[in-house]
């Protein structure tokens, strides 16, 4: 080897050993610094991981269903063990299979035997989903309660197939029989025809509708007697298209049935007098004759504000209602209900199931027993219910804007409820005033 060739591997040697040391030191420093943070990160998740299966505290992983455990877990039964549990293949009744995670309400012996219930068209289908999911995501999901889907038509395949693999309880599907939809023998059509006319003329809102009068009738004196209601005690009525703004982390109907509640509402304000022009006097007529079905401490005050000569129209709003069942079959509100279909306002004014309920639930209840709900967030078109307190809307994660609250503007019949009731207001509810 000639001195130059040797100078040039000298100077090529030289270069690659400089080269390496320089690679070597550069991607050294990146595992130096990106190391300990995955390490970290991994450990971060598996001790979250760990203390979901173990139930134990773990201190925040919001995507974790151990924060479910441990936010706020005084009204949640036991979680641990459940949240071992893996996944299981149901199938339901009608033969469609999914797989469910684990509930978190896990004392089967205390089971409350609670139902959602869902009056619907197979055309609303897909606004319903919404509303499934809503409250599949809020509060179902960790509690499995099973859903009765109603309809005065067969449920579509498709209707039956997209439910269920929404449902993480127990799909049912019930059809309504002709003679709880239908117009009963004693009422006279063309005399209901030409009411129909007249409030078309007038704007009245489904004044022309005979279907929605079908709906309100059987909502207010039908769906709790249905066949596949029977196996219940407990329900929370859902319609198409609503929110549920925040987490629901504790078991509702446990909350109303140890709270001695009979029914919950979310939103309350006054109803169209030109739907129920004689539904007082018609409910007066029955209060007389059954004064016994009253209790002294009833809510009276709530619907009236001059002892029961008129009502104000305030009613709870009835797309969203948590209730217990017995209290529509008992014979106080049994009797009401066949006094009021008698008199015909069904259809021959336009009387909603809100007010029905309402008025029913307002004198046949010690007035202890209607609880408002102002923690879960609710909307229906065109109202919002978003809490008025803004520890529970972070706590819940309340997908709302306070400013679009309506419970406490003056329209809403809920600061009445609190006045009457003479409970304390949620901190921040003045803030929400028009
Ligand atoms: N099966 C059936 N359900 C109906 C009918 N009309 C209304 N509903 C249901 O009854 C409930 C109230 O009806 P909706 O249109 O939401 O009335 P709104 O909230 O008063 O405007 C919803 O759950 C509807 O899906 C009907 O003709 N047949
Ligand atoms: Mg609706």
């Amino acid at each position: 080897m000639n001195s130059a060739r040797l100078v040039r591997f000298a100077v090529f040697a030289f270069c690659l050993i400089l080269c390496g040391f320089i690679l070597s030191k550069g991607s050294g420093t990146a595992y130096i610094s990106r190391l300990p943070l995955e390490k970290e990160t991994d450990g971060q998740s598996l001790a979250a991981g760990t203390g979901s299966a173990s139930g134990e505290v773990v201190e925040n992983n919001d995507n974790d269903i151990s924060l479910i455990n441990n936010k706020d877990s005084s009204n949640i039964q036991s979680t641990s063990s459940n949240a071992n549990d893996p996944q299981k293949i149901f199938t339901d009744p009608d033969g469609y299979q999914k797989i469910k995670a684990p509930a978190l309400n896990v004392d089967e012996g205390d089971r409350i035997k609670a139902t959602f219930v869902t009056l619907a068209r197979n055309s609303d289908l897909w606004s319903l989903a919404e509303s499934i999911r809503a409250v599949e995501d809020r509060f179902n999901n960790k509690f499995h309660y099973d859903w009765v889907f109603l309809n005065d038509d067969e449920f579509s395949e498709e209707f039956k197939r997209v439910t269920t693999s929404l449902c993480s309880g127990t799909t049912k599907y019930g059809f309504i029989e002709k003679d709880q939809w239908g117009f009963p023998s004693w009422i006279d059509t063309e005399k209901a025809a030409k009411v129909r006319q007249e409030m078309k003329e007038k704007k009245i809102i489904y004044g022309d509708s005979i279907s929605y009068r079908h709906m309100c009738r059987y909502e207010s004196g039908f769906f709790f007697r249905h066949k596949l209601m029977e196996d219940y005690e407990w329900y929370w009525r859902v319609e198409p298209s609503i929110k549920i703004y925040c987490d629901i982390n504790y078991d509702i109907f446990k909350f109303m049935r140890d709270n001695n509640k009979v029914y919950g509402f979310t939103i309350s304000l006054p109803e169209y007098k030109e739907t129920i022009p004689t539904l007082w006097e018609t409910t007066r007529e029955f209060t007389k004759e059954h004064p016994e079905y009253l209790p002294e401490n009833n809510m009276l005050d709530f619907i009236s504000d001059d002892n029961g000569n008129t009502y104000n129209g305030c009613h709870f709003w009835s797309n969203f209602e948590v209730g217990s069942l017995s209290f529509w079959r008992s014979d106080a509100y049994l009797k009401y209900f066949e006094h009021l279909d008698k008199a015909g306002g069904f259809f021959y004014e336009r009387w909603g199931d809100a007010p029905v309920h309402s008025i029913a639930a307002a004198l046949f209840l010690p007035r202890d027993k209607i609880h408002f709900f102002g923690d879960l967030g609710y909307y229906h078109v065109p109202f919002h219910n978003c809490p008025a307190d803004k520890d529970i809307r972070d706590q819940n994660r309340c997908l709302c804007n306070p400013k679009d609250d309506f419970t406490w503007k003056g329209y809403s019949c809920v600061g009445k409820y609190f006045s009457v009731n003479k409970l304390k207001r949620p901190s921040g509810w003045e803030d929400l005033t028009d």
